[in-house]
């Protein structure tokens, strides 16, 4: 049955911290090309409908932790903290697998985009759900640490922000249309990214109350993918709509 290599662990996240370079490098000056970045009418048959796309990108980041944690034997029970922080992160991806694709209206995903996100779904979703259940060592009072519980909250309210931002992103379009708008209301009203925003507090969030290497690389792999992406976006829209509200920033409110 399998163990913890903390070897396996390190190699790992240093990848993953290689990766969010690489990310960081390509896209800085181009963004990925996918949503209001792909080229119009480019490559119409490389391309899948937006809810079956982000359903099967973000599936395994959602199942391989959570296979994981339900088929270790014998069933880690001890600590607690284990197990929390587990399903803190297959929520979220349960989250994006199974409510997210359904409601959204984007356009149709670039396949080949969706092939590479399924492949770090997968890595991403063992690295985590690996360290957790078969590495991670906490005392039996964790749940009471600062770490954790700040860790948490920053978690909770970076999700409520994405969800929310999602929310407010999705009710732009009626069903079928694909047209851009002016995203108005929630943290909107400061930045451009106000989901991205919401993404990067809940993984430092839970980058903190995990306390790990491989869950700081990942909150790292995330800022330096979509913090990118929300500039991108902030451009886009000052370049597109003329009455772009002027104060409002990128990514973080007030700053950047
Ligand atoms: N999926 C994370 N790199 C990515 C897919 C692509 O979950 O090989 C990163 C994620 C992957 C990427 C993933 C990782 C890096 C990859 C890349 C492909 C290549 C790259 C693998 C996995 C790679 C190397 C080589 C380095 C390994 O039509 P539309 O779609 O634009 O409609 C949009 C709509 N909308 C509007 N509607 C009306 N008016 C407007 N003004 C609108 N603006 C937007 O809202 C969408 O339907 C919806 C949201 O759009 P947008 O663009 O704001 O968000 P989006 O980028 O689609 O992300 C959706 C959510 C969001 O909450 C975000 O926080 C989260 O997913 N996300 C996204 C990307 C990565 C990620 C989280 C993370 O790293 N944690």
């Amino acid at each position: 049955s399998m163990q913890c290599f903390p070897g396996l662990v390190l190699a790992l996240s240093s990848l993953l911290g290689a990766l969010a370079l690489l990310q960081l490098s390509l896209h800085l000056r181009v963004p990925s090309r996918y949503g209001k970045h792909e080229e119009r009418l480019c490559r119409p048959r490389g391309r899948l409908p937006a809810r079956c796309a982000w359903f099967l990108q973000e599936l395994p980041s959602f199942l391989v932790p959570a296979l994981l944690l339900a088929l270790r034997s014998p069933p880690r029970l001890e600590p607690l903290g284990c197990r929390l922080l587990c399903c803190l992160f297959c929520w979220h991806y349960f989250y994006r697998t199974f409510i997210y694709p359904f409601f959204t209206r984007g356009r149709p995903f670039p396949l080949q985009l969706l092939f590479f996100g399924m492949l770090f779904c997968i890595y991403n979703g063992f690295l985590q759900g690996y360290y957790l259940i078969y590495c991670a060592e906490y005392p039996n009072d964790w749940c009471t640490d600062i770490r954790f519980t700040s860790g948490l909250l920053l978690f909770l309210l970076g999700m409520g922000i994405n969800i929310h931002s999602d929310l407010l992103l999705r009710q732009l379009r009626k069903p079928g249309e694909v047209t851009y708008k002016i995203p108005q209301g929630g943290l909107f009203t400061y930045v451009s990214g106000a989901n991205y925003f919401g993404e990067i507090v809940e993984w430092f969030g839970f980058a903190i109350a995990t306390w790990s290497l491989p869950a700081f690389a990942f909150a790292f792999f995330t800022l330096c993918c979509i913090g990118p992406r929300a500039y991108h976006h902030h451009r886009y829209y000052l370049k597109t709509f003329t009455d772009y509200p002027k104060s409002r920033k990128a990514l973080i409110p007030f700053v950047f």
